[in-house]
């Protein structure tokens, strides 16, 4: 997935003096990532790196492809591609885990390449000549996870956030009534704050982790869903010990999101210390998970814990967490009556062996994550990053006209 190059390659050479180094490619993509290295010390960099630097004119590599090892303190860390658009412009070709991408960078760092967004003191001295708003946009966009992350950010360069606060500083000034000026503002401000309920969930992945009873099939759904084998997966209760993290991506209709999805130890009552030591990890990722999938095997009469479960989760509904509930294993015979409390408020009946019920599964996240919205309010202003946050809890309860005026100030950085 590539990231808007144009916007990023106008930002970094706002500066014309540095050579910067951008991951264009998410950092949870598959098998290719990546890097565009931009400015006078471009190919000078890159071939230092690489193995190809000792064979070649430097002049001879711009305008060419060519396959090389690279270098880290003197040891190979991959082979790849330099992909040579001209001296001041070239793409690192590399192998997609973060680990390459990592090393190439510091390997980068260590030619004086600039790294943008890495931290927050370099890309906003790079970017923010411009606005600082946008800067704010060009920073996150190179840690964006999905296409959705990314298209929204990138939606929000040209429209978003800064327009609507020029609007805002123009109509506080044109109000003829100080009341009129703040009381639109206020209740603007705290639309948008609202609009990042769901919104955060694409600019970093929600947790959403998998509980249910020993055996329900939870660590077969985590690789199902993974597509690797990360999780042990045995009919003996009680297989997962310590909870198995993975980062997925998530699809509903044409989006495409990341979510950590987390596998847990099955929770039953134990007098085995090291399964009662699991159960409390178990509880550590339900405290931590934005949304809670429940799994419940239709094909196995549980009984009485399941119905504690149950009342644990509706207590969870009711202090605001988000749940959902599945059937698995819906490839085997039901062996269980159809409880009409959970039948109720069930998302999908699955099974992680033939892959059935899987889209409808990720639909229920999707939904229950409210990134609905994602396509009715593709220029909504937004915020991405916790200052933007912070000035617009502040403009949501502005007093005064000079107050809001101060605050939209500080927002666009003038
Ligand atoms: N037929 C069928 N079998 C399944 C399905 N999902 C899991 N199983 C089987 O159910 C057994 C338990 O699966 P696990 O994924 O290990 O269950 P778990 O919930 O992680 O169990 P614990 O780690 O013990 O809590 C294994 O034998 C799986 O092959 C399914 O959708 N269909
Ligand atoms: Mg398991």
């Amino acid at each position: 997935m590539n990231k808007p190059l144009a916007h990023l390659v106008n930002a970094s050479a706002a500066l014309q003096n540095i050579t910067t180094a951008i991951p264009l490619t998410a950092r949870s993509s598959g098998a290719v990532a990546v890097i565009l290295v931009h400015g006078p010390a471009a190919l000078t960099n890159v071939l230092a790196i690489a193995d190809a630097g000792r064979k070649l004119n430097p002049c001879a590599a711009a305008g060419h492809v060519i396959r090389t090892d690279f270098y880290c303190d003197g040891e190979i860390f991959d082979n790849g591609l330099i992909v040579s658009h001209s001296p001041m412009q070239i793409e690192l070709h590399l192998h997609g885990g973060q680990a390459v991408v990592d090393t190439a960078l510091a390997a980068l760092r260590g030619q004086g390449t600039v790294i943008a967004g890495q931290t927050d003191a370099t890309a906003p001295d790079i970017w923010r000549t411009r606005s600082l708003i946008r800067g704010e946009i060009l920073q996150a966009l190179c840690h964006a996870d999905s296409d959705a992350a990314v298209d929204m950010l990138a939606g929000q360069l040209d429209h978003g956030l800064e327009m609507w606060a020029g609007q805002a500083r123009k109509q506080l000034s044109a109000a003829t009534t100080e009341q009129e000026a703040i009381w639109r503002l206020n209740a603007d401000s705290q639309w948008i704050r609202e609009q990042n309920n769901w919104w955060r969930f694409l600019l970093k992945p929600a947790v959403v982790v998998i509980f249910g009873a020993p055996n329900a099939g939870k660590s077969t759904l985590l690789n199902a869903l993974a597509g690797r084998p990360s999780s042990v997966i045995s009919d003996t209760p009680g297989t997962t010990r310590d909870w198995v993290e993975e980062t997925v991506i998530f699809s509903c209709g044409e989006m495409r999101f990341c979510v950590t999805l987390v596998d847990t130890a099955g929770i039953r009552p134990t007098h085995d210390p090291l399964e009662a030591a699991s159960i409390e990890r178990t509880e550590i990722q339900l405290n931590r998970a934005d949304v809670i999938l429940y799994l419940q095997d239709q094909s196995y009469d549980a009984g009485p814990e399941e119905r504690q479960h149950q009342q644990r989760l509706n207590a969870m509904r009711r202090a605001g967490k988000r749940v959902i509930t599945a059937s698995t294993k819906c490839d085997l015979p039901r062996c269980r009556p159809v409880d009409q409390e959970f039948q109720s408020r069930h998302a999908a009946a699955i099974s992680a062996i033939t892959m059935t019920g899987l889209p409808e599964l990720m639909a229920a996240v999707h939904d229950t994550l409210g990134l609905k919205q994602f396509t009715d309010t593709f220029r909504t202003p937004l915020c991405c990053n916790s200052r933007q946050q912070s000035l617009l809890a502040e403009l949501a309860v502005a007093p005064t006209r000079s107050d809001a005026a101060a605050t939209l100030d500080a927002l666009t950085g003038q």
